[in-house]
This record gives structure tokens, sequence and C-alpha cells, in this order.
């Protein structure tokens, strides 16, 4: 096999995963991986984002599959680099997000033999991807090969698009030469004509929504049109197919109060009631629903989850989800309706109960004014997480780490009008990559509107090095901090109970001067002390990237999220 044959082979992959709608790519630094990271380059249609750090690159293509909604190419050198990608396949996995990872890999007669960089590379993501090939180049780019490469790259791109979607690892030996020495000619196979996949999709969706599972058992059988009982309720988690929309609208059909955690993007919806994860904790404030509609992923809320745990075998529970998935960890689903989750909404009809609606918006309206005006206007952290959704414009995205930010944001952020687009990595829940997942978001929204995220100090410090993409890709992020130096939510559980090994080993205070990590990583700094700073420094965009600082304390805030709740409650109850 010559170089020219791998490289036409190569770019005759790229050339095909772009026909297929890839938009973006993320490359890492190496020698082996060169043929696929130039063939990628070289691809007009696919944006490449150069990262250093692979970890960082794979965090990045998430961010991007995510708010792109279409797979993104991942490619890495062998050995370690490959192995950083674990996190973010993991994460990618489990929040069903399309990645198609590209590893170079040495080939067969340097594997185990004391080559350098060369580690056993096969299946090195296990279960956490939903194709992984070997992929030995044949050695001439013939016609018959090149029919199978582009194949090849069709059946990775709609493999990780289509059904439940998530990644794919396609791993590549291959051999020096690494480098052409004259430039590439034209193609010996051009590819279809009018620019189309070598195999294309037909069937609902398939161009339009790649996203939006459409497959798996039971997705063309029709629901069962079913008329519910009066009192019902609807619980609308994690979706980024557009569900929510349409949760939204069946829950004022229905007049069923909607549980709808932020990143449903149902939240917006007449019905819907912020204050769930306060209202539940406490049996005399909630109501018991005859019937409950599940849609999506199950909402991070604890009280939300234990509720519902709670509810009992003469409780129905019907759970929507669009690939089927079992998302019960209780075991309490009666059913899971593995069809079109829309369908399945609108073959739903129930007798509208005169009170049982508006006692639950009542006693909503209750809680969230109780909760205001117990967080007062100082800047606290369950202040910055609320107002967030009141000052960002609903055509932003806010991206919202793990811990106390994603926590704050779906009990604090209100409900009932247009809010932004909520994003956040619930697949794994992992602090990791978070900056380097928000900026994969920032490169694949429209530039017009605003990405903001939303992270902790921990969580910042981990992915610290995801801050490069500031000063090398040209990006604009706006990264709002809450620094309570160290993990502030595990105030919240018995360990912190733990004395010095606690703060040492659990909180882990850093100490880190983040207005100097600003400047190292080329970020505008801000420091704003309190509310109206903090609002006109969000309003400020120049173009950049932007670290606007809150200062807090972790057990100020541990009561002030005690005294906030135990108020809401009083007033519910009241
Ligand atoms: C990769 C990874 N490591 C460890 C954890 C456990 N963990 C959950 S929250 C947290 C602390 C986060 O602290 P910070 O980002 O400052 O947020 P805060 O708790 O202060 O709101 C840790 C270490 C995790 N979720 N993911
Ligand atoms: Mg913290």
């Amino acid at each position: 096999m010559t170089t020219i044959d791998t490289y036409r082979l190569l770019r005759a992959l790229c050339d095909e995963l772009a026909r297929c709608g890839m938009r973006d790519a993320c490359t890492s630094p190496g020698s082996r991986n060169t043929p696929i990271l130039l063939s990628l380059v070289r691809e007009p249609r696919i944006r490449c984002w150069s990262h250093l750090d692979e970890r960082c690159g794979g965090f990045f293509a998430v961010g991007a599959a995510k708010a792109g909604r279409r797979p993104v190419a991942v490619t890495c050198t062998s050995g370690t680099a490959a192995a950083n990608l674990v996190p973010a396949v993991v994460e990618a996995y489990w929040a069903r997000v399309p990645l198609i990872v590209l590893t170079a890999d040495r080939p067969a007669e340097l594997r185990d033999v004391g080559a350098g960089q060369a580690i056993d590379q096969l299946k090195l993501y296990g279960d956490a991807v939903k194709w992984f090939s070997e992929v030995e180049l044949p050695p001439e780019a013939d016609e018959g090969a090149m029919r199978w490469i582009r194949q090849l790259a069709c059946r990775a791109y709609w493999t990780a698009a289509e059904g439940r979607p998530g990644p794919v690892h396609l791993n590549l030996p291959l051999r020096e030469p690494l480098i052409l020495e004259h430039p590439l000619e034209a193609e010996v196979q051009p590819g279809r004509p009018d620019g189309r996949p070598w195999v294309g999709r037909s069937g609902p969706g398939s161009k339009a929504q790649p996203w939006v599972g459409r497959s798996g058992p039971g997705c063309n059988a029709r629901p069962v049109a079913r008329s519910l009982p009066a009192r019902g309720v609807i619980v609308a988690g994690r979706d980024e197919g557009g569900l929510g929309v349409h949760a939204a609208a069946t829950a004022e059909r229905l007049g069923y109060p909607l549980l709808a955690d932020p990143l449903s993007g149902a939240r917006h919806g007449a019905t819907a009631i912020a204050t769930y994860d306060l209202l539940l904790r406490e049996p005399d404030v909630s109501w018991r629903p005859d019937v409950v509609i599940r849609i999506g992923d199950l909402p991070t809320s604890k009280p939300l989850r234990a509720w519902l745990a709670s509810l009992g075998d003469d409780v129905p529970q019907l759970a929507l989800d669009p690939h089927g998935a079992w998302q019960d960890p209780d075991a309490v689903a009666s059913e899971i309706w593995g069809g079109d989750p829309a369908a399945g909404l609108d073959a739903l009809t129930a007798t509208r109960h005169p009170d049982w609606l508006s006692a639950w918006l009542r006693a909503d309206e209750a809680a969230s004014g109780a909760l205001e005006e117990a967080l007062g206007v100082g800047l606290s952290e369950p202040l910055v997480a609320g107002r967030l959704g009141d000052w960002l414009p609903a055509e932003a995205t806010l991206f919202v780490a793990a811990s106390m930010p994603i926590r704050d944001v779906e009990l604090y952020l209100a409900a009932r009008r247009p809010l932004p687009r909520v994003l956040s990595n619930r697949g794994a829940n992992g602090i990791d990559g978070t900056v380097s997942a928000a900026f994969g978001v920032a490169a694949a929204s429209d530039r017009r509107h605003p990405v903001t995220l939303l992270i902790g100090d921990v969580a910042l410090a981990h992915d610290i090095g995801g801050l490069l993409a500031a000063r090398r890709l040209g990006l604009e992020l706006t990264v709002v901090l809450l620094n309570n130096d160290g993990g502030g939510i595990f105030h919240f559980l018995p360990v912190s109970g733990e004395g010095d090994a606690f703060e040492e080993h659990v909180a882990t205070p850093h100490g880190l001067d983040f207005e100097r990590v600003a400047s190292v990583y080329d970020f505008a700094y801000e420091r704003p002390t309190d509310a109206a700073q903090l609002r006109d420094a969000l309003g400020r965009r120049g173009g950049g990237c932007r670290l606007i600082e809150v200062r807090t304390d972790r057990a100020e805030n541990l009561a002030l999220h005690r005294r906030a709740a135990a108020a809401a409650l009083a007033a519910v109850r009241a």
C-alpha cells in the first residue's frame, strides 16, 4: 500500500462524512494520525477545531454535537491519547450524543513488541460505543476499496446519529510514511452524483432530525388512544430534540401540572411548576396524582425521584422515551413506550379536574415568592442561577455544570415564561470537561446568540486546560464562575461532619486566584459584587471570552439554602 492509497481512502471517508451532514470535527496533534488529521482539515465542508489535549477535544465534540444536533468527529494519535477520550466517549454514550471517534493505531507488526506509543486500542471504549470497527485499509485504493470506505463512513455516521444516538469508534492502523510527497490528484472514485451520500437514508426525519430517534423496537407501533384520570402530572426530563414543546402543550391540553427539568425545553409551558424540587419534599404540600406521564430522562431532582418511587403501584407511571430507553432506577414505571413520544402524547386525553392544576400553581406561586424573598438581593449561588434565566435572552444558551449549579438551576430557574436553551452534561454527571463542552456548544451555535457557562470553581479547575480554546479557536463564551473555594455540594451530605478530613479531601479548597487564571488564558475578567453589576456584566458582549467571578461561602450557602427552603414550605402550608 502506498501513502497515496491511504490518503485517497481517508479523503473519501471524510468526503462521505460531509455528504451525510457532518459539519464539525476536533483534531489533536500527533504523528500517527497525520493522514486522518490532514484529510479532515482538507475537507472544506467540515470545520476542524484544534485541541492540544484530547480530553478537551473529546468534550468539545460532545458540546458541539449536542448543540448542533449532528455527529461530530474526533481524531487523535495512538496510545494514551486515545485513552484520554474515555470520559467524553462515556458521557456521549449515556447522554445519547453522536460522536465518531477516529483513533490512529500502530499496525499489527508494531503491536506488543516494544514499539512506542502502542497500547491495545481494540474495543478501547468497551460497551460505551454503539459500534467498533478495526479499519485495516486495503492495500490498494481501487474501485472496490473506495466503495467499501464510502459505505463504511456512511455506516459510521448513520449508526452514531440514528436510533438512540451515541459514539462510534473506528480504529485505524496506519503505516509509515504518513505524509504525501506530492499533492493528491483527482479522486479515483468520486462518490455519488449531486453530493449524495454513498448510502442514503430514507424514511421520516432522517435528514432533518437525525437526532430524534425513530427506530428501535416498537417505533412504528401506533399509540393506543387512552383516556386518563383527571388528576395526572407530566414529568419532563432532558431532551434536545424538541419534545419539550410538545410536552408543554400536552400538559396544557390535559390540565396537568408539568414538572419540567430546565434541560427538558418544556419549562416555559403554562402549567410548569418551577419549585417541584421543594414541593415534593413534603407530602402534605404535594398531592397524589392518579397517573404519571414521564418523558425522556429522569430529572436530576432527588425529591422528585423519591416522590415517584413512593407513589405505589396503584398510580400507573407511563414512560415515553424517544429511544425506548429504560429510565427507571426505582422500578416503578408500569409501561415504557418505545415509539414516537409525540404521537404517544397526542393519543392521551383527560377530563379536567376543576381544582387540580390550580392547586399546584397556587403552591408554586407561594413557594417561588417565598424563595425570592428569602434570597433577598445579595449575590448568592441560587440567586445567580435563577436570575440567569431572567437576564439571558431566550435565544441564548446556558450551559450548566454538574454539582450545585445544575441543582440550583433546577429549583430557582423561573417557569412559565420564555427561557434560554439549557444544556448540561448529564449522561454520567461528571464535573470533567465542562469548559470544553461549553466551547463546543459555542462552536456549533448561531454566533449572534450568547453562550454562557455557569460553573463551580472545582469543575473549572478540573478542566482548566479547556480555557485554552479562548486563545486558539476564536470563539465567544461567557463563564459565570461561582467560586466558593471547593465543592459546596458536599456540605449538604453527612460527610461534612468529618472535620479536617472532609475539608482537605472532600471539599478540596484550592485558593486559586481566578483573576490571574483569566489573564493567563486571555479572558476578560470581572468580579461583580451585587446583582446589578452582574446583570450589566452579562449584557456586555465584546466578541471574546469573559470570566465573571462571583465569590460565595460554602457554609453560608448551605444555611441560605436551608432558610429559603424552610420559608418556602412554610408559605405553601400557610
Ligand atoms: C469527574 C468527576 N469527579 C468527581 C466528581 C464528584 N463531584 C461531584 S460535585 C464535585 C465538586 C464540585 O465542586 P464545584 O464545581 O466547585 O461546585 P460546587 O459543589 O461548589 O457547587 C465533585 C468533586 C464528579 N461528579 N465527576
Ligand atoms: Mg465550588
